[in-house]
């Protein structure tokens, strides 16, 4: 290998090791400080922050669910790159790329401490992994320039002994020279690259320990002891039970209620925020007569009730599967704001969660008698973490964004004049209203069926003004209407049912909802943004 290419190589894996040690110590040190305080975490949320809406758009578009972790492999990509150039540079130049690293650190110590829910501890995990990786970057430069003065020095001393296989020439020269010399510079490179490689496997080996450690403190600390430990108030106003019926005993359709492990998850949070109960507040402020501050104590000692409520995202496309449906336990949202008496003009709660996430919704739509819930429960049980414990906002009848907040801290009663949330600031509707939708579960799309009778079976769901029918049409024929199942209200979805009599051939199934104020679900197809998708869910099947 000439002398250029080795110092490439060499400088290469020094740059990864330190990347290696680095981000290993942090991550460990993260672990114990708190998760979200790992630089590449910290550093990919602001990312996010700071990427243009259209980039964004076209992000979620093109990964959809996994775009937090296609972000993150970026993140990993360049941070790599970066390492392994500045490994050279160290070579030759070891301030500067000492400098480097600090830059990058600072970079990562930045994003970690300006995080909406950050504390100034945040910065620990960057500032020890910073001081890992110059360890480990000095370090490995000076034993790889030693063994590449050595080397260089022997291949100066024995031209002809450029590679690695003696050859006779080399012999000659030896012989020449005399043995003693040779040998010398031999066993001098031989030791210093023996030195390179202890220092290498040593920190990739400290790297990877505390990679290791820190990785597995991570995962059970994101197991959720509080929530599975937290106590479940009693509801003052238990729901009924479901009424028999609500689910149809047809395979391969979407349960009435939705199991926390399958509902639907939709957030902004790299890492969950983690808040204990018993340092939970929530302030209630803005234009109101009299500023309010509950603890968890004071929640869970408001009158409890029990409320079966369908979410949905805006982001749901036709036939999509961001929406859910759950049988909620909390307070009266309608009541916790009367408490602080909202003032005469305030038209919006701007609802802010302890990561920073702020969601805007109509004063007016949460006080005009609907379930709208500080929920602290969800089918029976604390809410997981991924759902807002301990405290989510829950109102019927709104898509997620403009009000289902998770982990709420804050109700700031304000004007929509005055003040934009999160999603409204990136082009998305200020004001929200879920609109009727349906979608076929079964059969999937593409199956191959036999000729015959064929159910065809779903849900519906038009949010607070219930669902009154759904009726089903194949290749463009009549509407044909479904049977409905029951349902305790008019908040959640509806499951349907329709028997079809399938023919051979390829065909195009179709449904549609009329909402409980007679209106049909439009078959006009309109995207997610700004206010949600219209569209008549269709599919095709072929029946032989
Ligand atoms: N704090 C916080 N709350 C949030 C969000 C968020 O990003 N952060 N996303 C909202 C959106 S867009 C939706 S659709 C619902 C989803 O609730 P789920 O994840 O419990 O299904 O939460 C809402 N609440
Ligand atoms: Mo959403």
């Amino acid at each position: 290998m000439d002398f250029t290419s080795r110092r490439s190589v060499v400088g290469a894996f020094n740059g990864f090791a330190t990347l290696a040690a680095g981000l290993g110590v942090a991550l460990l040190a993260a672990a114990v400080v708190r998760p979200s305080a790992f630089p590449l975490l910290a550093v990919a949320d602001s990312v996010v922050d700071m990427t243009p809406e259209p980039v964004k758009q076209w992000a979620i578009r093109t990964f959809g669910e996994s775009d937090k972790l296609v972000l993150i492999i970026g993140v990993i990509v360049v941070l790599t790159a970066a390492s392994l150039a500045l490994g050279r540079l160290a070579l030759g130049r070891l301030t500067v790329a000492r400098w480097a690293v600090t830059v990058i650190g600072a970079l990562g110590v930045a994003a970690a401490v300006t995080r909406p829910d950050s504390a100034y501890t945040d910065a620990l995990p960057t500032l020890i992994g910073i001081v890992a990786a110059l360890g480990a970057l000095t370090l490995l430069t000076r034993r790889a320039e030693l063994l590449l003065k050595a080397a260089s020095a022997r291949q100066e001393a024995e031209p002809a002994d450029a590679g690695d296989t003696a050859s006779a020439d080399a012999e000659e020269a030896g012989a020449a020279e005399g043995a003693g010399a040779r040998s010398a510079r031999v066993e001098t490179v031989d030791r210093d690259r023996r030195r390179l490689l202890v220092a290498g496997a040593g920190t990739l080996g400290v790297a990877a320990v505390a990679g290791g450690v820190g990785g597995a403190l991570f995962r059970t600390l994101n197991v959720d002891p509080a929530s599975a430990a937290a106590a479940l108030p009693r509801p003052a106003r238990p729901a009924a039970p479901l009424p028999r019926g609500v689910d149809l005993p047809i395979p391969g359709l979407s349960p009435f209620t939705t199991p926390a492990d399958d509902f639907y998850r939709v957030d902004t949070a790299l890492i969950v925020p983690r808040i204990s109960p018993e340092d939970w507040t929530l302030r209630i402020h803005g234009m109101v007569e009299r500023e309010v501050e509950l603890t968890y104590a004071d929640l869970l000692k408001l009158p409890m009730f029990e409320h079966d409520t369908t979410l949905a995202c805006v982001s749901n496309e036709v036939g999509g599967d961001l929406v859910g449906n759950a049988r909620w336990l909390g307070a009266s949202l309608a009541d916790v704001l009367r408490m602080a008496r909202p003032r005469a003009g305030a038209d919006q709660i701007l609802s802010r969660s302890s990561d920073g996430m702020t969601i805007g919704t109509p004063v007016q739509t949460v006080l005009d008698g609907r379930d709208a819930q500080l929920a602290v429960a969800m089918n029976g049980a604390p809410l997981p973490l991924g759902h807002g414990f301990p405290v989510r906002m829950v109102v019927p009848g709104l898509y997620g964004y403009v009000s289902a907040t998770k982990w709420v801290t804050e109700l700031k009663l304000t004007r929509y004049a005055d003040e934009r949330a999160y999603w409204v600031d990136r082009g998305w509707a200020d004001r929200a209203e879920i609109k009727t939708a349906s979608r076929i579960d079964v059969p999937r799309s593409g199956a191959r069926l036999r000729p015959g009778r064929v159910t065809v079976a779903g849900v519906a769901w038009a949010q607070h003004r219930g669902v009154d029918a759904v009726e089903v049409r194949a290749d463009d024929g009549a509407w044909e209407e479904a049977r409905l199942a029951q349902v305790p209200g008019i908040d959640t979805w509806r499951q349907w049912a329709y028997d079809w009599q399938a023919t051979p051939g390829t065909h195009r199934l179709q449904v549609r909802a009329t909402d409980g104020e007679g209106r049909t679900q439009t078959g006009e197809e309109t995207p997610i943004a700004p206010d949600g998708s219209t569209g008549w869910h269709t599919l095709t099947v072929t029946v032989r």
